[in-house]
């Protein structure tokens, strides 16, 4: 009697699981790779959840060659004794309960279930077989579940024993194991870098948890063994972050706190960036979308700093308080919380949305960071954090400005911001080019060789101000920039309006050498950095001067790279004279013209997204405070060789008519 009723509730539980079989999106999202990981993932935090409560402090995840996974952690290991309304093993309704989780729940079990949040069933409901190891009590448990074909239809992770002792055991500690079912799933197996990436990040999010990721699906070599261990939990988090960047101050600050609905650990630094970098985190799940916690966070840093500034006097009584967008230039945060009943929004699910949350982050923020900055050897770095974001400060008043002379640029026509160009007579933007070319020499000449109906010239004395350094306000300033800016007719930054550009070619023109070299480098960056759309619509180019003209006998070559020459040299044999070209200022303005100016025979490299990237980098590690990145990079480079940088894009990018 008692074993029928055990059967016919054994029975209820399947048609759980088989629902899940049926709609496996609904609970794992997908039925592809993504959602091949989420029934790993399942079993993980289950294993992190035991860790993070103070049980046990290591886990093993295996990828193994016939396709499972496993999962082995150090925890107090599950509940092997029958559930008091369920009558059936713990381990059972682990695995064959949905959202089974909850049910476990104690003081000291706080956030189990709510994770990735469907629970280890779904797993067993979507594998081929799972297997349970559970060493507790002295002894070591086992069960095994497998979803069969039973009469034309699958029934879904049935227990084929109960859970059985099969031998003693002297530690605690839980082993879940599954296959993937192929019927689901189809080929899709586990992919190495994604579960190594999200382990690390488990581990940064969880100090002092040992995770060790196993690959022994290569049957011919060694298994692939990664080992994940951050004794500085957050903290070592934020220095992996800036490990490539300039850091305000030595040690990231560390804060932790609690408050009636959650408990948060959060970690900051500052670096020399202009942009900012937060990281958050719900119950270790990534909220990119940001939410109530990191809204009370910003909120949360803003006060303390205004707060600690003016106490020190860092901030003038006279001055207005810092924003919190002042406090976002140059920050590195991970900020983590844990939590019970989540609630998450927007698009991607990846915000929190939960309301108490926000004063509650703030309020633990203001108490623990004021405590973190106000011992003894904490003056400077508020000192170093209050001067960083005046000065995003002075960046803020003078976008503001440059709005207003952006708008005022717009409406009357102000020949202010000309410069020396040199306009051409069509009107039309889609026939109009505008040569940016280096230096008033070069730039006579071009204005004697263009062809003024459609070329416009704008020749820069001497090198542009390197914007990286500079701020708005000042880049403003500068007569070349401005110059350029006003030709271009769009206006810059958050003003920047594509539709009224005067020019849909716009060609820099520089020599030959490492000034022309930075000269480009520059001019790039101020593009990349304040007209972006400029150059991702495919409108700025390099002209490309030749470097040599050979002559034999009245017939002239022009070569335009080493390699180029070596290839001409060969055709031309013997006898021929060759003048090698230092700088454009040497071209006559026919030579110039039928070199580099005429669209009939001249090269353009346009430039892509990734070369202005490029230069921005580049002007970033020339320019910028790190002494170490800047040998580094002039080491690697040393050779501006424009073979090398232009041979490439000669195949793809020209279009020589
Ligand atoms: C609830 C209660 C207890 C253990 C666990 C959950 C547990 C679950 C998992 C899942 C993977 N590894 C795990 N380790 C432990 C036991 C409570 C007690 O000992 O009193």
């Amino acid at each position: 009697m008692a074993k029928t009723s055990y059967n016919s509730k054994d029975i209820m539980v399947l048609e759980g699981l088989d629902a899940v079989r049926m709609r496996p999106g609904m609970y794992i999202g997908t039925t592809g790779v993504k959602g091949l990981h989420h029934l790993l993932w399942e079993i993980v935090d289950n294993s992190i959840d035991e860790l993070a409560n103070g049980h046990g402090n290591k886990i093993c995840v295996t990828l193994h060659a016939d396709g499972s996974a496993s999962c082995v952690d150090n925890g107090r290991g599950m509940p092997v004794d029958k559930h008091p309304k369920l009558k059936v093993s713990g381990v059972q309704v682990i695995f064959t309960e949905l959202h089974a989780g909850g049910k476990f729940e104690s003081n000291n079990y706080q956030y189990s279930g709510g994770l990735h949040g469907v629970g280890a069933s779904v797993t067993n409901a979507l594998s081929e077989w799972l297997e349970v190891y559970v060493d507790r009590d002295g002894k070591r448990y086992h069960m095994r579940f497998e979803s069969k074909e039973v009469g034309g239809h699958i029934k879904s992770g049935m227990p084929v024993s109960e859970l059985t002792v099969i031998g003693t055991s002297r530690s605690t500690g839980s082993l879940v194991r599954f296959l993937p079912d192929r019927r689901v799933f189809g080929d899709a197996t586990f992919d190495f870098n994604t579960i190594a990436l999200r382990l690390r990040e488990i581990a940064f999010l969880n100090k002092g948890i040992e995770i060790i990721l196993v690959d022994e699906r290569n049957k011919n070599a060694k298994p692939v063994v990664k080992q994940f261990k951050y004794d500085g939990g957050v903290s070592d988090f934020v220095n992996y972050v800036n490990s490539t960047k300039t850091k305000l101050f030595d040690n990231p600050i560390y804060i932790k706190g609690k408050s009636e609905h959650c408990e948060l650990e959060a970690s900051i630094q500052y670096t020399s960036e202009y942009s900012d970098t937060v990281l958050s985190f719900v119950n270790n799940i990534p909220t990119s979308e940001g939410g109530t916690h990191e809204t009370g966070f910003k909120s949360g840093i803003t006060k303390v700093m205004n707060d600690l500034g003016r106490k020190l006097n860092f901030i003038k009584d006279k001055d207005d308080n810092l924003l919190g967008d002042d406090f976002k230039e140059g920050l590195t945060a991970v900020l983590s919380i844990k939590m019970r009943n989540v609630q998450f929004e927007g698009q991607t699910k990846t915000k929190l949305g939960n309301p108490e949350i926000r004063p509650e982050v703030e309020s633990i923020v203001v108490t623990e960071l004021t405590k973190a900055l106000t011992k003894n050897d904490a003056k400077k770095i508020v000192e170093t954090i209050i001067k960083k974001a005046q000065g995003a400060a002075k960046t803020r008043e003078a976008t503001k400005k440059a709005k207003e002379l952006s708008r005022a640029k717009n409406s009357v026509e102000n020949t202010n911001m000309l410069g020396k160009l040199a306009a051409c007579t069509s009107k039309k933007a889609e026939l109009n080019e505008l040569f940016i070319v280096e230096g008033d020499s070069a730039g006579g000449t071009a204005k004697q060789g263009r062809d003024r109906y459609f070329q416009s010239i704008l020749p820069l004395k001497g090198k542009p101000l390197n914007v990286e350094k500079k701020r708005l306000d000042q880049i403003l300033q500068n007569e070349e920039i401005r110059s350029i800016i006003g030709s271009l007719g769009t206006g810059i930054a958050e003003n920047f309006d594509l539709s009224s550009l005067k020019y849909h070619k716009v060609i820099i023109l520089a020599d030959a050498d490492q000034d022309g070299e930075h000269i480009k480098s520059i001019l790039l960056t101020f593009f990349f950095r304040y007209m972006k759309e400029l150059i991702t619509s495919g409108h700025v180019y390099v002209g490309m001067p030749p470097l040599f003209k050979m002559e034999k006998k009245g017939e002239v070559h022009y070569a335009y790279t080493d390699a180029d020459y070596a290839e001409k040299q060969k055709k031309f044999g013997s006898g021929f004279s060759i003048q090698r070209y230092k700088g454009l200022g040497e071209m006559s303005a026919e030579q110039l013209w039928e070199t580099t100016m005429n669209p009939k025979t001249r090269f353009l490299v346009k430039v892509t997204i990734e070369d202005a990237a490029e230069a921005d980098r580049m002007v970033t590690t020339l320019m910028g405070d790190n002494v170490e990145a800047r040998k580094e990079y002039i080491q690697e480079n040393a050779d501006f060789n424009r073979e090398d940088k232009y041979a490439k894009l000669l195949d793809k990018g020209s279009d020589k008519k």
